[in-house]
């Protein structure tokens, strides 16, 4: 079994030692960082930290040594952004300083965005990706967004904050065979089933495959609100994409 004494950076360890209360994301947290490599800790800890010029080298130093850019991205800076959540809920730290670590996530991103975007095919298919009404949280649209572009989707971002019409609107515009609904928000993933309900007024419900993700919704509540697919991270979203393409067509 894991134990924190076998994650290298100090101020993980700190990290997890001070703020976490819960056995099961104490357990979760010092299981992942035990197994991520030293290089990949340092991006989480400086994304904790809201370090965004450290997080910018660091990760652009990593993909030079040839770090595979996934593994950046999931063992650094969605693992760092792991922790940055838990203190959050607990109030340990507020709005200003998640901002700080969404700017670090960007700051790492931007090295990995072009690498996982570069694909050269022909596209899949045409993808409109939105976070929905009221929900301002982007960084896992943005992150499905990369993953989709590098597997040969096109994909027509619109955003956060995105109204029922302004999603019809863009599907009758860019003719996308896909519509992808990201929401962070318990208060707002229902937003995301009343978009469905205005793509059935708006006579398009059968013209398009809808899928959506976010932290807190479920396969169940994308069952219950009529979508065609759910997707719990980046890498499923391009699965279910994939699939999605192939039975629409
Ligand atoms: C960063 C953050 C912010 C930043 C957002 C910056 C930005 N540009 O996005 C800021 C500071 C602005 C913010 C604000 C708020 N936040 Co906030 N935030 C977070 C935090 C810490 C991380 C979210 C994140 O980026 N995660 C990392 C990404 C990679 O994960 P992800 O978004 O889940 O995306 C992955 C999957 O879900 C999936 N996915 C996502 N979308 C889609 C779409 C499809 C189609 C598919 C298939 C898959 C998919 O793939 C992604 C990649 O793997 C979360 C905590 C958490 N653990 O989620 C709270 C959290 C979401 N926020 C919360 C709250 C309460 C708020 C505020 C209301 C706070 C306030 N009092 O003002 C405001 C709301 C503002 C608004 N109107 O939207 C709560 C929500 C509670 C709830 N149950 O509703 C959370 C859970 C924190 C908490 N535990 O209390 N927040």
């Amino acid at each position: 079994m894991a134990e924190l004494s076998h994650i290298a950076n100090e101020f993980i360890r700190q990290e997890i030692d001070e703020f976490l209360e819960r056995p099961e994301e104490i357990e979760r947290n010092i299981e992942l960082f035990s197994r991520v490599r030293p290089a990949m800790q340092d991006i989480a800890a400086a994304l904790i930290e809201g370090d965004d010029e450290e997080v910018d080298r660091l990760t652009k130093q990593a993909l030079d040594e040839g770090t595979n850019a996934l593994e950046v991205m999931d063992d650094g800076l969605i693992a760092g952004m792991g922790i940055v959540g838990i203190k959050f809920r607990e109030a340990i730290i507020f709005v200003p300083e998640v901002l700080a670590c969404a700017r670090a996530m960007k700051a790492g991103m931007k090295h990995i965005e072009p690498i996982l975007s570069e694909s050269g095919v022909e596209p899949v298919a045409k993808v409109l990706m939105g976070t929905v009404k009221g929900d301002l949280h982007d960084i896992g649209k943005n992150l499905c967004i990369m993953m989709l572009r590098g597997s040969g989707f096109e994909v027509v971002d619109l955003g956060v904050d995105t109204s029922e019409d302004e999603f019809i609107d863009a599907l009758e515009e860019h003719k996308a065979s896909i519509l992808g609904m990201s929401a962070l928000l318990t208060t707002t993933m229902p937003n995301m089933g009343k978009t469905i309900e205005a793509l059935i007024d708006a006579d398009l419900r059968d013209d398009v495959m809808v899928m959506v993700g976010g932290a807190p919704v479920t396969q169940e509540f994308a069952d219950d609100m009529g979508a065609d697919g759910y997707g719990k991270d980046a890498l499923s979203c391009v699965s279910l994409a994939r699939k999605l393409a192939e039975e629409g067509a």
